[in-house]
């Protein structure tokens, strides 16, 4: 794989959006806060100023996400083909061809005609266009400098604060840096998040609706993934996994466990956390996390960690997708926690 890097600049990355008539927006399959903030964000400026524009979610769709998004204003990319007639496509949060699959064929048959924005270190020449900053905490903080580059008010008059701009571009800043908990969360993140702030973004209201509106099956779910817990680096790292059977049995799905990954983190000694899930035989997802020492060592870069199983993500959040069923995939997965060295004690 070549070296994913920026190919062109904010300024001639707009410049072809503002030369565009039919826009489409997408991101990667199963949005999360960041990819769904992104795409809202980018599709609400390009319709301001007067574009065509599709913006799609694609794979399955947590229903939290799907409600920042009003009715009508995103596809989802499953009941498509595509409209012939878009003539630019705006992939956001992401540049693997892993990431997009269910639009991968048609991606192909844009080619030379898709503009990118990321933010990770890892990608694929998806966007011949793109901006790529890993600097970034969230794909949003591209977005905005787009948006500005356009000239667009991050609220439209008259709009009111709930499904602006803003607001979009919030959610993706929020989530993105765990509530702005995570060491990605710089200066610049909380000016952006002041400034969206000050155009009457609800932060409560989109904690709410976002991490606080789970089912009560949830707890059930998490029931058994902690009375699965191993440690392991002496007490260093934590493994939890949930099987098929625990998903049938308690009738919970993934978007039930969100933020499990980051229960084990609370406890003092623990500096890795990982959670495998087993939503389809055979197919075991790995969600990696980890945290500083206090004593300021460096923590587990889990995206390198995520990187032997074909994964990736951020230093401090990544994931993997192993075909595996979960038992052989959490002895891998274990094997590999200790083969790791320098984990912070
Ligand atoms: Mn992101």
């Amino acid at each position: 794989m070549s070296a994913y890097l920026s190919t062109t600049d904010l300024p001639a990355i707009a410049r072809r959006l503002k030369d565009a008539s039919h826009i489409a927006v997408v991101s990667h399959a199963k949005p999360d806060g960041d990819a769904a903030g992104s795409i809202l964000a980018m599709t609400r400026a390009l319709r301001s100023m007067g574009k065509r524009v599709d913006g799609m979610f694609t794979g399955v769709v947590d229903p939290n996400i799907q409600s920042l998004a009003a009715p009508g204003e995103i596809q989802l990319a499953t009941a498509l083909p595509p409209d012939p007639a878009i003539d630019l496509v705006v992939l956001v949060d992401t540049g693997a061809w892993s990431q997009v699959e269910p639009l991968d064929v048609w991606l192909k048959s844009m080619a030379g005609r898709i503009v990118g924005l990321d933010h990770h270190a890892r990608g694929d020449d998806i966007a011949s266009d793109r901006v790529v900053d890993c600097s970034m905490a969230s794909a949003t903080q591209l977005v905005v400098r787009l948006i500005d580059e356009l000239g667009v008010p991050l609220v439209a008059a008259g709009a009111s604060a709930k499904f602006s701009i803003a607001e979009a571009l919030f959610v993706g800043l929020a989530t993105d840096t765990g509530w702005f908990r995570f060491q990605s969360a710089d200066t610049a993140v909380f000016a952006l998040a002041s400034r969206l702030l000050a155009h009457g973004v609800d932060k409560m209201a989109l904690y709410q609706l976002l991490d606080e509106n789970g089912r009560p099956v949830r707890l059930a779910a998490m029931a058994r993934a902690l009375s699965s817990l191993t440690f392991h680096l002496n007490g260093r790292a934590t493994v939890m996994a949930l099987s098929h059977d625990d998903f049938a049995q308690t009738g919970a799905n993934s978007d039930d466990v969100g933020g499990l990954v980051n229960i084990p983190l609370t406890i003092g000694s623990v500096a890795m956390s990982v959670v495998l899930t087993e939503t389809q035989l055979g197919i075991t997802k790995a969600s990696f996390r980890s945290k500083p020492a206090p004593s300021g060592a460096p923590s587990v870069n889990v995206s390198d960690f995520a990187t032997q199983f074909g994964g990736g993500g951020h230093a401090q959040a990544a994931g993997a997708k192993l075909m595996l069923p979960l038992a052989d995939a959490r002895r891998t997965i274990e094997s590999a926690i200790g083969s790791l060295t320098g984990v912070h004690s």
